[in-house]
């Protein structure tokens, strides 16, 4: 039985994360999914963008690219169309993802690109000061809204799933059973799957909303989560400044290559 440590590079260690980070739970769980899943290394193949969270692929002993800030996605989906039997990852922050990144993240969800994206929502721009992110809670205080955010976050699964996402779904540091258990889902998922991992940052979100300690950020997460199955029969109201974690949306559609390798077959075009 293989072990995350066979999926890892102990020698690119320490990490750079400042403690109490939540990133680090993260990069184990993806490396444990690799091993439980007893994955051949060169059938991943595993794109970063840049930010704190981007740093992931500086610790895994696989196929990594490091991309630019916001266009993972891009990349990653080149990479899934020319070959089609790898195990794409997508590893991004909230401003990756949803921010700088936004407009790839809801063509990816709509054209169903099969590939797994696994989004670390620490609520903030971690790398470059904690300034607000797409995700940033309204109200919030971080470097670049000291009275207060004032604009109204993204639900990123909210947006994936209407933008056409196949399976989306969420998980806290606080619980990395399920956090794995999501993420080998989304891997084993024919389609465009996401992840959303809350993570702390106590260095900037959490210092500046005094949320105190990592530990008692994720003990926040953890109060503040609704499992997805009891915020079905919740009122938006009950849900204000919830966390809905678990499997939000799994279904069937067929994945971007496939639809058009079936275009190029009935047309009998010279591939
Ligand atoms: C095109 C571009 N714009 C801005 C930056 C500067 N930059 C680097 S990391 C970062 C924020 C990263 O935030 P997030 O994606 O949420 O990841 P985190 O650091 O919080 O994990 C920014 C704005 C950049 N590298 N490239
Ligand atoms: S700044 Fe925040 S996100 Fe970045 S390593 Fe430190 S705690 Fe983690």
């Amino acid at each position: 039985m293989a072990s995350y440590k066979d999926y890892m590079l102990f020698d690119k260690l320490p990490h750079t994360w400042c403690a109490g980070c939540g990133d680090g739970i993260v990069l184990q769980s993806i490396a444990a999914v690799f091993a439980e899943m007893g994955l051949d290394k060169h059938d991943i193949a595993l794109v970063s963008g840049i930010g704190c969270f981007g740093r992931v692929d500086d610790y895994l002993d696989i196929n990594c690219m490091h991309v630019t800030h916001g266009r993972a996605l891009p990349a990653a989906t080149g990479i899934a169309l020319a070959n089609p039997n790898l195990n794409v990852i997508v590893t991004m922050g909230d401003g990756d993802s949803v921010t700088i990144g936004g407009n790839h993240l809801i063509h990816c969800a709509r054209r169903n690109i099969n590939l797994t994206a696994i989004v670390a929502n620490n609520y903030n721009y971690g790398q470059t000061g904690g300034q607000y992110s797409g995700t940033t809670p309204t109200g919030s205080i971080t470097t670049t809204s000291p009275y207060g955010h004032i604009e109204k976050n993204f639900d990123i699964c909210k947006l994936v799933e209407a933008a056409g996402a196949t399976y989306v779904a969420r998980a806290t540091v606080y619980n990395p059973v399920q956090m794995r258990k999501l993420i080998r889902g989304g891997i084993e998922h024919k389609g465009f799957a996401i992840i959303e991992c809350m993570v702390p940052c106590p260095t900037h979100y959490g210092r500046y909303n005094k949320q105190g300690e990592a530990a008692n950020m994720m003990k926040l997460m953890n109060e503040q989560s609704v499992p997805a199955e009891k915020a079905k029969n919740m009122s938006p109201e009950e849900l204000e400044g919830k966390i809905i974690t678990g499997l939000i949306v799994k279904k069937e559609r067929d994945d971007y290559y496939t639809e058009y390798k079936r275009i190029i077959d009935a047309q009998n075009i010279d591939k």
